[in-house]
């Protein structure tokens, strides 16, 4: 990343939450969406520069501590009040000053200071791929399915979207809905198909043997089957696996990414840079891991078009070898909030370059039509009106 970016003056933060429902919901072993709220930020600079920012917050703290409510607050009490009005040295400078003495609140951390790269990409005119050292100009595409009342309603929906060309899919388990549903996936793809399972912490320990058998059906990944802070009881499993491991909740920042290594808890990571709370993080953590030969791809949060854009900016460093979590926008919603929408060309996503900041537009009226919440940070008549 560089760090010779000139000096970042955000003036105003402006918070908005929209309602948008998914076209199915979407299940996994600790809960269930069918409708996202979504926390779009709008960040200006003191010259009036703008971008939109999403914070990845879900509804329910199921999959981890956070919810759209408590990072409303967390960004409006602690987060913005450490970077607004204030001059920074450059993007690369908002991670520390979030950081010092203020614990946790990874995801609101991350809108903020996700939002400030994309502003200096904005500002200099470089695609935000580019300024965080993108070097990809298509990423492989995964889907992720939810869990499915029954085997054949699972089947249905991979033997679609091995049909639509994605290059991996991945499949919600959890107790009393793995070893059969995933062996009859298994059957209906044949084995040329990249299938994964992801358990979102859904197992102990004790179920070791059930997830075992898992190793009959040639997973390229089983993702996150026990707790989700845990790395020891992983290097435990991992040993009795062959199907490698990949670490998603457990990750958090660089230093867990070096304990996986040195534990053998995984053998891939699932980078989400709002778990990790934001760019700066989920570099490092890419950097940790090539240079011990740990594959990485960029997981999803169920974001709109805005929290995309920035997932497959990051997906475009070089380290990111796996397809990710990036789905076209009409696997979501009957209607996204950017365009042009985010579309998947035989199962590759295209990267933005041609043009500065985020690559996508916002469609502000359909954001306004669907607001139901706002607040505006910093000042109230900013330099430039
Ligand atoms: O564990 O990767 C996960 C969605 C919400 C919460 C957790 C997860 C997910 C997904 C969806 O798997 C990925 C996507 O955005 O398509
Ligand atoms: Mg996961």
């Amino acid at each position: 990343m560089p760090d010779t970016l000139a000096p970042l003056h955000l003036a105003q933060i402006a918070l908005r939450e929209i309602r948008l429902p998914l076209r199915e919901p979407f299940r996994i072993s600790s809960g269930v969406c069918t409708e996202r709220r979504i926390l779009l930020l709008e960040l200006r600079d003191a010259d009036g520069v703008g971008v939109w920012a999403e914070c990845v917050a879900g509804e329910q703290p199921n999959y981890s501590a956070e919810t759209i409510d408590t990072a409303w607050h967390a960004i409006t009490a602690w987060v913005a009040p450490r970077v607004l009005g204030r001059t920074l040295a450059g993007p690369a400078a908002v991670a520390p000053a979030l950081a010092r003495d203020f614990r946790g609140h990874p995801m609101a951390k991350a809108a903020v200071e996700m939002g400030c790269w994309a502003l200096a990409a904005e500002r200099d005119g470089v695609p935000l791929a580019r300024l965080l050292g993108g070097t990809r100009d298509a990423i492989p595409t995964g889907i992720s399915l939810g869990l499915q009342a029954t085997p054949a309603a699972l089947v249905e929906r991979a033997l679609a979207a091995s049909a639509a060309g994605y290059r991996k899919v991945k499949l919600k388990i959890q107790p009393g809905a793995d070893v059969e549903y995933v062996g009859a996936v298994r059957d209906a793809v044949g084995p040329d198909v990249a299938l994964m399972a992801d358990a979102n912490s859904g197992y102990t320990l004790a179920d070791a043997d059930r997830l075992a058998e898992l190793d009959a059906f040639a997973l390229t990944m089983l993702e996150q089957p026990l707790g989700r802070e845990d790395l020891v009881q992983h290097a435990a499993l991992q040993r009795r696996l062959a199907t490698p491991i990949c670490l998603d909740e457990s990750i958090t920042d660089a230093d867990r990414a070096r304990d996986m290594i040195a534990l053998g808890s995984g053998r891939v990571v699932n980078i989400k840079p709002g778990r990790v709370g934001g760019f700066a993080s989920s570099v490092a953590i890419h950097d940790v891991c090539r240079d011990a030969g740990v594959p990485v791809w960029c997981g999803g949060m169920l974001e709109s078009g805005v929290g995309r854009a920035y997932n497959v900016a990051l997906a475009s460093l070089p380290h990111f070898t796996m397809p990710g979590d990036l789905s076209p926008s009409a696997r979501y919603w009957a209607r996204d909030v950017v365009a042009p929408e985010w579309t998947m060309d035989r199962g590759m996503v295209a990267v933005p370059l041609d043009r500065p900041g985020i690559g996508v537009t916002v469609d502000v009226d359909r954001i306004d039509d669907l607001t139901v919440r706002r607040d505006l940070l910093g000042a109230a008549r900013p330099a430039y009106a």
